[in-house]
């Protein structure tokens, strides 16, 4: 009785965590700058979730030295910059209208996508 008691109390504190206190780290975007690491063919955090109309400042570290790496394009805003290995280079991206914006390196081999939402109307 008591093993079960326990158990179901495990489960429920799962279930809580799980659907309440739980958040994809890779989708969190507060602070309005993001790090992303480059390394083993995929940027992580790979998906970036922001607010219309907020600019986002990203923090590119490559790990990774293959050229193929070393070029982070963001098609739709027209910026390519030249990431310097194991050190920082900051990408400053201006407000953006709500949508999906991929970045890749030249090749498209690394993949990371910007989802820019709605900002909330005050209005309702
Ligand atoms: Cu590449």
């Amino acid at each position: 009785m008591m093993v079960i008691n326990i158990l179901g109390v495990l489960l429920i504190a799962l279930i809580v965590w799980w659907f309440w206190l739980y958040r994809e780290p890779a989708a969190a975007m507060e602070a309005g700058e993001v790090t992303i690491e480059v390394k083993d063919g995929i940027y992580s955090p790979a998906h970036i979730r922001l607010k219309a109309g907020q600019s986002l400042s990203l923090k590119f570290i490559r790990r990774d030295p293959s050229p193929c790496a070393s070029v982070v394009v963001f098609e739709d805003f027209d910026v390519s910059e030249e990431l310097p290995l194991n050190k920082a280079r900051k990408v400053e991206l201006p407000p953006m209208q709500p949508g999906r914006y991929p970045f890749t390196c030249q090749m498209q081999m690394y993949k990371g996508e910007l989802i820019v939402e709605k900002a909330a109307d005050a209005h309702g």
